[in-house]
């Protein structure tokens, strides 16, 4: 009898329960660390190595912290070698559950009909970006398949669908857990392929350029953060027993190294694989960028940090052409500053943020000659990191939208198209 109703009560949760459960984080801290030498940045950097920590953001000025994740067993031993440098761990996010339980819908909440103002699932975005080919401006494409045989879809918006002009690219979600990357990519398709306050801008930009645009373009690790472990990063790929994951934006066969901001190891976050292209959603990626030879400009959208940054990653020397890319960036981070306030830092990848070859901006600019090849990161500063709530979503997109549009518009002055 009582092993009966244990059978039924697993019966009825299995109905209702995903297949495993969902990986937590409780009790889980950001901490922030304000270095006082470079030399602090280069000892926090290695013990960030020895505990195996999660850095979430890393300084290139010494007036800016080193934000890292810790588990409740770590703490107490890595704030005292902390201090036994003679600096302060600041507790930022004090319990990382909490926060992922505050910020984002619970299951039950979560959109599974797809909507602009939501975190949607892979299947809905791609659903949603299939009936976008009822509009006589777009077509729907795959760039590929995942190892976990998901679709990346991708669309062209055009006003002239034979034609072919110069183009701008722009993806998201190569990050599994920056959700917000996803649904600002969104936000543009829908905006550019809507156009719903009649924006005189948007058919002006339609006259010169081709847009296309691919929401999700790690979306097994996407898949997996929704529904296993809000923190995932990487692809999926099993790479040894126990771990899994490359990070795709350390893969990119432009410079690949993973001595350089990337790890050999894969059990790290910042696996750059066993080679360069190794992965099968980097290579989609990688014959998408130098297979459209139009393409003038390629936007490479993640969270957090607010910057609109260009290449190199690999190196601190600047391109040739760096002072165009600049010009175009401050253009669209003044325009983002003038719709909700948010200040975006403009910058060479390694002199603002950090150095890390591998990167698709790289080898858009590097290998394909994609001239405006930048990385956006999106709000915010680290008040909820990579954890951005639902309430983001409709301003960031709003903001990144209006960068977008500046930029273009720029563009074609600055380029005399
Ligand atoms: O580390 C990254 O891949 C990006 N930052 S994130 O916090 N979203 O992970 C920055 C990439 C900048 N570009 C290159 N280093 N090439
Ligand atoms: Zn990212």
């Amino acid at each position: 009898m009582w092993t009966k109703s244990v059978l039924i009560l697993v019966f009825i949760g299995s109905c209702f329960s995903y297949p495993s459960p969902t990986k937590r984080y409780d009790g889980h801290s950001v901490l922030q660390i304000l270095p006082k030498t470079i030399g602090d940045v280069h000892e926090l950097m290695s013990l960030a190595q020895k505990y195996h920590l999660d850095i979430w953001k890393s300084p290139r000025f010494l007036n800016e912290t080193f934000d890292v994740r810790v588990n409740p067993e770590q703490i107490a031993n890595f704030v005292h070698d902390v201090e036994s440098l003679g600096l302060k761990a600041k507790q930022w996010i004090i319990d990382l559950q909490k926060l992922i339980d505050n910020t984002e819908p619970t299951r039950s909440r979560r959109a599974t009909s797809f909507s602009t103002g939501a975190f949607n699932d892979h299947a809905s975005i791609n659903s949603y970006l299939d009936s976008l080919a009822s509009n006589s401006r777009v077509t729907v494409h795959s760039m590929g398949h995942t190892y976990e045989g998901r679709t990346i879809k991708y669309i062209k918006i055009s006003n002239n669908v034979g034609s072919s002009k110069k183009a701008i690219y722009v993806d998201g979600g190569i990050h599994a857990r920056e959700w917000l990357a996803v649904s600002t990519v969104l936000y543009m398709i829908d905006q550019m392929a809507h156009n719903p306050t009649h924006d005189r801008t948007i058919e002006t930009l339609l006259g010169t350029f081709d847009f296309y645009f691919a929401p999700v373009v790690n979306p097994d690790g996407y898949e997996y953060s929704r529904t296993q472990d809000r923190m995932w990063r990487k692809n999926r790929r099993p790479v040894i027993h126990g771990c899994n994951g490359v990070d795709l934006n350390r893969n990119f066969a432009y410079h690949w190294n993973p001595d350089n901001g990337g790890s050999h190891n894969p059990c790290e976050e910042v696996h750059s694989g066993t080679h360069a292209s190794s992965e099968i959603e980097t290579r989609n990626i990688q014959n998408f960028l130098c297979g459209h030879g139009n393409l003038l400009a390629y936007l490479n959208v993640h969270t957090y940090g607010q910057y609109w940054i260009y290449p190199w990653g690999y190196t601190p020397v600047l391109p040739a052409d760096y002072r165009d890319l600049d010009h175009l960036g401050r253009t669209a981070a003044t325009a983002i500053r003038h719709t909700h306030g948010k200040s975006f830092t403009v910058g060479e990848d390694t002199r603002v943020l950090y150095a890390a070859a591998g990167g698709a901006d790289d080898y858009a600019k590097g290998a394909c000659g994609v001239k405006y090849s930048y990385t956006v990161e999106l709000r915010d500063t680290g008040l909820h990191g990579f954890v951005a709530p639902t309430s983001y979503i409709i301003p960031a997109g709003e903001e990144t939208f209006a960068g977008f549009k500046a930029f273009a518009t720029e563009l074609i002055r600055y380029e005399h198209l």
